[in-house]
């Protein structure tokens, strides 16, 4: 879709200011055209030939909402003197106060936030938590009813009502979680200049009417492997930031693998000191503090995103096995790994010691963990097979339990007995596993990541610079054209908790590899996630994430500029610095590379296995 020209220029900020001559709009003037009225046609020609992105629509928002009812006549424009009022609730109180950091930049507005119990003035920007009731108990400032608008359902607890009238925004919601997600969708109603870090000449119009929203599933999420590569707090807490404004609310952290360990473990200090050293390609590594680690918690949380931290076991443990050699099978110290092949590591299942190590690091990470998750890995332990891999399991499952957590795993620990709420990661490539259903059978629910089109380490296209190709090519279409609800034989939409992206990071080496494999696909996997299946549509989807391309821009966030999204020109025609380029990032996992630290190569194995 190009991008629509302004046809009001009344909604664009006027090119030459206040008419000096009073004579009104050129063109409806009795007298004939002054030199003044000319240059001021000429120069809302010119205004319109550089025109601002199209008015953003109510139905434009990712993931897309639940119920829109647009009210073309109440549009509303926030004045310079707006102000957010909110319930008492402090975690409301919360939401408000980032809504007035979004909005202080690009606005240059003041933005002050004040409590709804404090005598009225305007009410410009109110946010309420109203309890289960919400939306029944909102004044339908669009004069639709609840029952018009969403049954007068509750809206649970992530859903919120967005009203937009000429004379002010109201987001209601039974929770805190509800009003942050209200605010993502504001957010996106506002100008593309609102995301500019500087202040803008902008007239700051919100499109008027009414959205009632809730998600389809409660687990939304994305996987950030820092193992292969070490990401520091910063582009973990960068990548919050883009989870939260996709409504995401879970991210899932890979924090040990043969290449490396990254959290620190008072009981076992040298998993950090010596497996946190090491990394894909040879680089210095890194590891979190229980201080970074509760830092990354803590940002989450405010943006209503739970951290699931994962321990990979029995597998993926050379680093663990480095720096601890009494757990390798035979005693036998293996050398550091930097390579990218998988399945060779394992913790001998035999030894007790294993099931003290696994008892001491699964209750330090529970302890720094406020989230019920607690992911065990699982997968790919070639070395371990049958009784010796599900006996190992299952133990490892009985301490979580006892930790007070839930337990998570890749979905090969689908054989081992069932516990009571346990949830499994499919990451196959065929929806068609009979393990699976027979685990869900057994009371198991599901995290789908299918690698052919939620992998977001897979590349786009063949000439994609970084990324694999072993589940296939995923470019924006492949990664939304799929339904959770239906992905898997044999398993009902009920058993499916929920859809997570993952990023694994053997090719990918820093925040701008990061963003350029995570946008846009991203916001695809989280409208799957979040929108009920009627709106699902990749016509509509693909022109309403044209515009974020601009956004983007703006917040200085690289992105994959994917021939199939119609960017408006700004986007496409402007270079993007930190866009990975062939040259400097052509390491393609899927080949067998040589491991640059010299270590002896594991036996082949293969991703898909
Ligand atoms: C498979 S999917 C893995 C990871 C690799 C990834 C690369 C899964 C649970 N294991 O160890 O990083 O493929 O795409």
């Amino acid at each position: 879709m190009p991008p629509i020209p302004s046809t009001t220029p009344a909604t664009g900020p006027d090119p030459v200011g206040p008419d000096p001559t009073g004579s009104g709009p050129a063109g409806l003037s009795a007298h004939q055209p002054t030199a003044a009225d000319l240059a001021r046609v000429a120069a809302r020609a010119a205004g319109d030939l550089l025109a601002p992105p199209a008015p953003v629509r109510l139905a434009d928002v990712i993931p897309a909402p639940e119920r829109v009812a647009p009210d073309p006549t109440a549009d509303f424009v926030l004045p310079a003197d707006a102000a957010i009022r909110v319930s008492l609730d402090p975690a409301a109180r919360d939401v408000a106060e980032q809504l007035a950091e979004q909005l202080r930049p690009a606005t240059g507005y003041l933005v002050p936030v004040t409590d709804l119990a404090e005598p009225r003035t305007r009410d410009l920007l109110v946010l309420t938590v109203a309890g289960a009731a919400a939306p029944a108990a909102t004044e339908g400032a669009t004069g639709l009813g609840a029952a018009e608008v969403g049954g007068g359902a509750a809206l649970g607890d992530e859903g919120y009502r967005l009203d937009v009238a000429d004379g002010g925004v109201r987001i209601t919601a039974a929770t805190a979680a509800g009003l942050f997600h209200g605010v993502q969708t504001l957010r996106q109603l506002l100008p593309t200049a609102i995301e500019s870090p500087t202040p803008v000449a902008e007239r700051w119009v919100v499109p008027g009417g009414l959205i009632v929203d809730r998600p389809r599933f409660p687990y939304r999420g994305a996987m950030l492997d820092v193992a292969r590569h070490f990401f520091g707090v910063a582009d973990v807490l960068r990548v919050i930031d883009h989870l939260a404004r996709y409504k995401l609310n879970h991210l899932h952290l890979h924090l040990t693998d043969d290449q490396g360990w990254r959290i620190a473990v008072d009981s076992w200090p040298r998993l950090a000191t010596v497996g946190g050293t090491t990394e894909v390609g040879g680089g210095p590594g890194g590891w979190y503090t229980a201080a970074d680690y509760r830092r990354i918690v803590r940002y989450a949380a405010r943006r209503h995103v739970t951290v699931v931290p994962e321990v990979d076991l029995p597998g993926h443990t050379n680093a663990a096995l480095v720096a601890y050699p009494e757990l390798a099978p035979g005693k036998i110290p293996p050398p550091p790994y930097t390579g990218t092949e998988v399945g060779f590591s394992y913790l001998d299942p035999a030894d007790e010691r294993t099931y003290d190590f696994v008892a001491d690091v699964l209750g330090e990470v529970a302890a720094l963990t406020p989230g019920p998750w607690l992911h065990i890995g699982g997968d790919e332990a070639f070395k371990v097979k049958g009784a010796a891999y599900t006996g190992f399991v299952e133990r490892a499952q009985r301490i979580v339990a006892g930790l007070g957590k839930t337990v998570v795993g890749w979905h090969q620990l689908a054989p081992a007995a069932h516990l009571d709420g346990r949830v499994l990661q499919w990451w196959g490539t065929n929806g068609d596993d009979p393990d699976i259903a027979a685990a869900v059978r057994r009371g198991a629910r599901l995290i789908l990541s299918p690698g052919n089109h939620a992998y977001l380490d897979m590349k786009y296209a063949p000439d994609t610079p970084i990324g694999h190709d072993w589940a296939g090519l995923i470019d924006v279409r492949k990664a939304y054209d799929w339904d959770p609800g239906t992905h898997l034989t044999g398993v009902p939409a009920a058993a499916v908790l929920g859809v997570e992206a993952p990023l694994w990071t053997e090719s990918v080496t820093s925040l701008a590899e990061i963003e350029f494999m995570l946008l846009p696909r991203l916001p695809a996997i989280a409208e799957l996630a979040w929108s009920p299946r009627v709106t699902h549509d990749w016509a509509g989807f693909r022109d309403r994430l044209a515009g974020h391309g601009l956004r983007w821009d703006l917040a200085a966030i690289a992105f994959h500029h994917s021939p199939e999204i119609p960017w408006p020109t700004e986007a496409t025609q402007r270079a993007v610095p930190r866009q990975p380029t062939a040259e400097t990032t052509d390491r393609t996992s899927d080949q067998v590379r040589p491991d640059p630290a010299g270590t002896p190569g594991p036996p082949p194995a293969t991703n898909g296995a």
